[in-house]
């Protein structure tokens, strides 16, 4: 019986996943990598911020300290910081508010579980904060997904078992830390047809019935 949803934030409740690709890409482009695409970016869903970077260096030969690789990632995030502060409620993915407000209708807990460090930003911004029981980000955690660590963390600031809890994720990594943590797994977006998930849908418009069977 699901008693909790912790929602992801990029790409499950926010059109951040756009902003994520175009500050990537910008840092590509001043570093003079070519071919760094919509695929990869892909890779970089639900990822730490550090695990993004990686995958963007792959496109290069050149070496970097960890030094360097904290400044770069430092640059992206300035430029990500600087979009992302002009967000708005209209920012929102469809029926993302509604959804939140169907289920605490039903008397569901509501938590965010989300890799980003922005996180506190992206909620004030679209002024979603105090839709939620609980919230876990990437400040909170050491060991980012696919590591179960934000989504337990939710789940203990809930006081719900994480077998009654469902997380709505968009990446594959998101997807495997909800398993591994073991929760109910619902794949939205980009994650959809992820084989691990154990509901999959195209986006949250889907996911009414589904919500209200498993409560
Ligand atoms: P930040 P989510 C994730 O958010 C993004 O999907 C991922 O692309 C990003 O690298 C990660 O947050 C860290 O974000 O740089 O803002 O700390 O999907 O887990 O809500
Ligand atoms: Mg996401």
């Amino acid at each position: 019986m699901i008693k909790a949803v912790i929602f992801d934030l990029d790409g499950v409740l926010v059109t951040t996943d756009e902003l994520h690709f175009k500050a990537w890409s910008s840092l590509a482009e001043e570093l003079g990598i070519k071919g760094f695409t919509k695929s990869d970016n892909a890779r970089q869903r639900g990822v730490s911020r550090m695990a993004s970077l990686e995958i963007l260096l792959e496109k290069t030969d050149r070496q970097f300290t960890d030094e360097e690789k904290e400044e770069l990632a430092e640059r992206k995030n300035e430029m990500y910081i600087r979009s992302i502060s002009k967000l708005s409620k209209s920012d929102l993915l469809p029926e993302a508010v509604e959804f939140i407000d169907y289920i605490k209708s039903k008397g569901i807990k509501t938590a965010i579980g989300s890799a980003s460090k922005n996180t506190p930003l992206i909620l004030k911004k679209t002024e979603i904060s105090d839709k939620f029981d609980a919230i876990s980000c990437g400040l909170d955690t050491v060991r980012a997904k696919p590591e179960p660590d934000v989504f337990l963390i939710a789940a203990k600031k809930l006081g719900i078992a994480p077998e009654c809890c469902a997380v709505i994720e968009d990446s594959d990594a998101g997807i495997r830390a909800a398993k591994s943590g073991g929760m109910y797994a619902i794949a939205v977006g980009a994650a959809e047809h992820n084989p691990e998930a154990d509901v999959s849908v195209a986006s949250i418009e889907s996911l009414y019935k589904a919500i209200t069977l498993l409560a």
